[in-house]
């Protein structure tokens, strides 16, 4: 069966776009102009330096590479700002339900997030002792759709792929899980999830047996 499960952090188990979009919002307003919700979706998954990049083209602004380190900075120190004052309550319904019954049912557990940010989330939403293991920004060399940050999880934890279940809520996410070999529940709709196994609105709605009917299919 199941031998583990490898979370997505953002959009999975907490809502940090939020934070994130306040933080990309007030760099694009310092910059002149403006930075939509419907920009800060594109971004979910992406990594820091690559949302940049993004943002200084849709601006329709040139940076040198000095200047964009800067700028990635500022804008993380206000991030790092709001996330410091994150509480338990922010832990997205049903993961912290899910990573329970997983431990309970000897079922490993990691995390997989581009966030170089990522440890310090779980540490203040209190939630960092229900992974076995941690992949962050900080650890990978190739950003989603590689499939890296979830075959280091695997391997970290002494899993075979194929024995893993990932969840994400990014498109390039759900593509990663699957080039690795990965079972792979969707969080989000359908039609934009299209690739993943099973897509469900939250972890609300995950329990042993559905991971155990979706190990068995196909
Ligand atoms: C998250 C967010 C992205 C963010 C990235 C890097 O990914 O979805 O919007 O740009 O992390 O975050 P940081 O600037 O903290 O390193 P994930 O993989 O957790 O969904
Ligand atoms: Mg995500």
């Amino acid at each position: 069966g199941i031998a583990a499960c490898i979370f997505d952090l953002d959009g999975v188990i907490v809502d940090t776009a939020v934070y994130h979009f306040k933080a990309w919002k007030r760099l694009a307003n310092e910059l002149g102009f403006n930075f939509t919700a419907a920009q800060n979706e594109k971004l979910k998954g992406v990594s820091r330096v690559r949302s940049l990049e993004l943002i200084l083209e849709w601006g329709g602004i040139q940076k040198s590479a000095a200047e964009q380190q800067e700028l990635a900075t500022r804008k993380n120190e206000w991030y790092v700002d709001m996330v410091h004052h994150m509480t338990p309550e922010e832990i997205l319904p049903g993961a912290k339900e899910l990573l329970e019954s997983l431990r309970a049912a000897g079922i490993k557990t990691a995390l997989g997030s581009a966030s170089k940010n990522a440890r310090v989330i779980l540490e203040k939403v209190d939630i960092l002792s229900l992974f076995d293991v941690v992949v962050d920004g900080n650890m990978v060399a190739a950003s989603k759709p590689d499939p890296e940050v979830f075959l280091k999880g695997a391997e970290a934890l002494g899993v075979a792929p194929e024995r893993c279940v990932v969840f994400e809520d990014a498109i390039a996410g759900v593509e990663a899980g699957k080039a690795g070999g990965m079972k792979v529940v969707g969080i989000g709709e359908k039609d934009v999830l299209h690739e993943a196994d099973l897509v469900v609105s939250g972890l609300h709605e995950i329990d042993l047996q559905t991971l155990t009917n979706l190990y068995n299919s196909k």
